[in-house]
């Protein structure tokens, strides 16, 4: 559009003020994104919510087998499952409706294992149900279809491909209308054993032929062409490569679907000529399905708060896993967590202290263009260079000194994706001008990046751009001052009595050795510190931005880690992963023996032990029944009791006994596994 040059701009170009004069848009730089992928990333968090028979079986993968019939909601409540989730500020719902398992949570006309024949007196159909949920809180769906299925006899064959196609075509066509079906998964777990109809054996597909995802993306894209499409040959976003909660802090949105390597996918590929962003998805728990046994598993508040900096703030959605349990809800705990991080979030975002200042630059490309695009709210107006700069910087001034520890930058990703470097300043009182101190690498921005920073102080802040693949475009700047998460710290002690102390980003650490509480005048952490010693190790985290403290952490340690040794089986000798204090790390009985024996060192009255189990999300091994010996006398017989269902430490105690040496043997493993397993084991003594 041509405009008339205002007397302002040429009174500014006369100036030397930069040209700020009218000027044709920057070329985009490819691959640019669709309309649908826009829309799309700006969706940022949406739900998964994993139920079907694995829920009431604790299984994560069922084999195919298991009857319909073991469906035993005691409570289903769907609407309980919406209103939570929009309550966290979900902006969809994503729900596997067949799992791996082949059981269909929608009364599908192609198969009899499915919701309708569980025996329940009433007709339960969980997909009409989501969508019910969908219209009444304004939510989009999403739905996922294993490709997969351990259940049907003919996979494999042609004839499975057809059940998959036609089962797309129902769910898409007799169901989605009136809803918005914004994403469609294909699961990329594929072929292996099975039920299979009852044929019980392997199969082994070539899935980037085997299922034709393009006449299956047809199906979905004729009524709903912009469905995002995850996996498969056709996907029109990716997987980020891993099930942990992060993207790369470099993280292009451009990617081939054939590239293979499943590490790099985190990072993208900045030469790749696909535009293909990347989706994090992660569980609250350690499985993807609901485990009672994971309930002291549910990860805490500053733990998903992290994966949504290191998703949303790294170039990338988070699609959040909040299983349902054998009630047919989300879980009491799990839906107050997943309510508090989104009012975390809101409140980390709430005041842009960016909009309060003055915002310049030292390069303007034109009118439409000026660096307040940055700041004036409209996603649509971005600052940017003139042509043939690929550098620039802008400067926010506040009137008055500003608590900062927080940036929020996006590029107009319509336009391509840029920015490979920048860094970021801020002027101090004596007016230097400073690098913000962060572990967060600023290389790439792409829809959205957070950068987390230690507190600073300052009038002025400038950020740099100092590589970008042609013209920087950035839509918006939003600088904040986040109060940190207080969780309670971690406090662990390894093999060789080295104490460590973790708490949220952003906080400080205060501890005692002695006992007593501690206050703002113990020590402060800087680091891991010995403790060969017995003893209390207290600690709480501090903010400084709001000056609280989180609940105090109190660990008692016992004789030191450094102490045991094992003496039997004496092939596992070196091993020391019962004392390292790191409980994803275990010790497994060697194979064939039922009981392994501890040397402490010398003499010590002895009075319980301390028993925890693998806590890894593929744990096995949990001691049900066992017997403690020391010096060889037995002291005790008993059970871990409930350790199956939550694998938590236990305690034993038992009358005082003078030895140097503990026996624990295993009796019994509650799993039915052939081997134990020790993530930690320390002994109480007197
Ligand atoms: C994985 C599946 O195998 C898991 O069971 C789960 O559904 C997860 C989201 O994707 O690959």
């Amino acid at each position: 559009m041509q405009h008339l040059l205002t007397g302002l701009t040429l009174a500014a170009m006369s100036l030397g003020l930069g040209a700020c004069t009218n000027v044709a848009a920057p070329e985009p730089i490819y691959p640019i994104p669709t309309q649908a992928q826009v829309n799309w990333q700006r969706l940022e968090t949406y739900a998964f919510v994993h139920y079907g028979l694995n829920t009431y079986n604790d299984m994560e993968w069922g084999f195919g087998d298991t009857p319909a019939t073991t469906f035993r909601p005691t409570d289903l409540d769907v609407d309980q499952w919406m209103r939570t989730l929009k309550s966290a500020g979900m902006k969809g719902i994503l729900l596997p409706i067949k799992h791996h398992d082949g059981f269909c949570l929608w009364d599908t006309k192609y198969s009899d294992y499915s919701v309708k024949n569980t025996g329940l007196a009433e007709q339960i159909d969980i997909l009409k149900e989501v969508i019910a949920g969908c219209k009444k809180y304004d939510m989009k769906l999403g739905v996922y279809i294993s490709p997969w299925d351990r259940n049907h006899a003919s996979y494999g064959d042609a004839e499975y491909v057809e059940y998959f196609h036609n089962q797309i075509a129902e769910v898409v066509n007799e169901y989605c209308d009136g809803v918005d079906l914004f994403e469609f998964w294909f699961d990329g777990a594929n072929g292996g054993d099975g039920y299979y109809g009852g044929k019980r054996d392997v199969r082994r597909i070539n899935a980037s032929q085997y299922y034709n995802y393009q006449a299956a993306k047809d199906i979905i894209h004729n009524k709903f062409p912009n469905t995002m499409i995850f996996g498969g040959t056709v996907p029109t976003i990716r997987w980020i490569g891993n099930e942990s909660g992060w993207a790369g802090h470099t993280n292009w949105a451009m990617w081939s679907a054939d590239q293979p390597e499943r590490v790099a996918m985190a990072y993208g590929d900045k030469n790749s000529s696909h535009w293909l962003p990347g989706e994090v998805d992660v569980s609250i728990r350690p499985g993807w399905f609901y485990h009672k046994r994971e309930d002291h598993q549910l990860r805490s508040l500053g733990t998903i708060v992290d994966y949504y900096y290191q998703s949303v703030g790294r170039n990338a959605n988070l699609l959040l896993n909040i299983p349902v349990n054998h009630e047919g809800k989300i879980g009491y705990a799990d839906s107050v967590r997943v309510v508090e991080w989104k009012n975390v979030i809101d409140k980390h975002f709430e005041n842009n202290l960016a909009t309060m200042a003055s915002i310049s630059a030292d390069k303007c490309r034109g009118r439409g263009y000026e660096p307040k695009s940055a700041i004036d709210g409209n996603w649509d107006s971005y600052w940017a260079t003139p042509d043939g700069e690929s550098t620039g910087a802008l400067t926010l001034n506040f009137k008055t000194l500003q608590e900062l520890n927080t940036l929020m930058l996006q590029e107009y990703i319509p336009l391509g994706q840029r920015v490979e470097s920048f860094d970021v300043k801020y002027k101090d009182e004596t007016g230097k001008y400073i690098p913000i101190q962060t572990t967060d690498t600023m290389s790439t921005i792409g829809y959205k990046r957070l950068i987390r920073f230690d507190n600073i102080k300052t009038d002025e802040l400038v950020i740099s751009f100092n590589e970008s693949r042609g013209v920087p475009c950035i839509n918006s700047v939003g600088v904040y001052l986040a109060a940190a998460v207080l969780d309670e710290p971690k406090v662990t002690r390894n093999a060789e009595n080295n104490v460590s102390i973790k708490a949220a980003k952003g906080t400080e650490i205060y501890y005692t050795t002695d006992g007593s509480d501690v206050s703002l005048n113990s020590k402060k952490y800087e680091g891991p510190f010995s403790f060969p010693t017995k003893g209390a190790i207290k600690a709480m985290a501090y903010d400084p931005t709001t000056q609280k403290c989180s609940d105090m952490a109190n660990c008692f340690f016992d004789i030191p880690s450094s102490l045991f040794s094992i003496v039997s089986p004496t092939v596992d000798k070196a091993d020391r992963r019962a004392f390292d204090g790191n409980t994803l790390n275990s010790y497994y009985i060697s194979a064939g023996e039922n009981s392994v024996t501890f040397s402490l060192g010398g003499d010590h009255m002895i009075r319980g032990i301390k028993y925890t189990p693998d806590q890894s999300r593929w744990g096995r091994g949990p001691i049900h029944r066992y017997r403690i010996f020391v010096d060889n006398k037995m002291v005790k017989e008993g059970e871990f009791s409930n350790i199956k269902q939550n694998p938590i430490t236990q305690i034993v105690e038992f009358p005082a006994v003078k030895g140097s040496k503990i026996t624990l043997e295993a009796l019994s493993i509650a799993d039915g596994t052939s081997r134990a397993s020790i993530s930690d084991f320390s002994v109480i003594t007197i």
